[in-house]
């Protein structure tokens, strides 16, 4: 997906300080933050969503949580809690049509979110 911005920054087109990068996954710090610290998990494959994965792929699923402990360590983001949000199709926010999770901390959490 050459003209996909988070394939572009996987592809090292555009340059980023990965937080955690592995063959399958890369963590990214979000440019439009909504918490003190606001992480991007992506696989490196591009899919637009969740549902867009086929179950023959289930792996890349097992693969992008095993980055995101792995970014949640490296962070100590476990002292404060994190949540992790994937917003699926534009009415529910996704503007970036390449799926990834955030991963919010750093300050109080409320729930209901919006
Ligand atoms: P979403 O709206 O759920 O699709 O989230 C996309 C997020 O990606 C949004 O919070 C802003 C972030 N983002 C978009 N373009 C870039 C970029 O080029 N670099 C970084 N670091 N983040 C980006």
């Amino acid at each position: 997906m050459p003209e996909c911005i988070f394939c572009k920054i996987i592809a090292k087109q555009i340059a980023v300080s990965p937080v955690y990068e592995n063959d399958d996954v890369l963590v990214i710090r979000d440019n439009n933050p909504q918490a003190p610290v606001h992480l991007l998990a992506m696989p490196k494959k591009h899919y637009a969503a969740i549902h867009e994965v086929p179950a023959a792929e289930a792996s890349l699923f097992s693969d992008l949580f095993a980055g995101i402990g792995k970014a949640v360590e490296q962070e100590d983001l476990s002292r404060h809690g994190y949540r992790l949000v994937v917003n699926s199709g534009e009415k529910a926010g996704q503007s970036v049509p390449h799926l990834h999770v955030h991963i919010l901390s750093g300050r109080p959490l409320h729930w209901p979110p919006g």
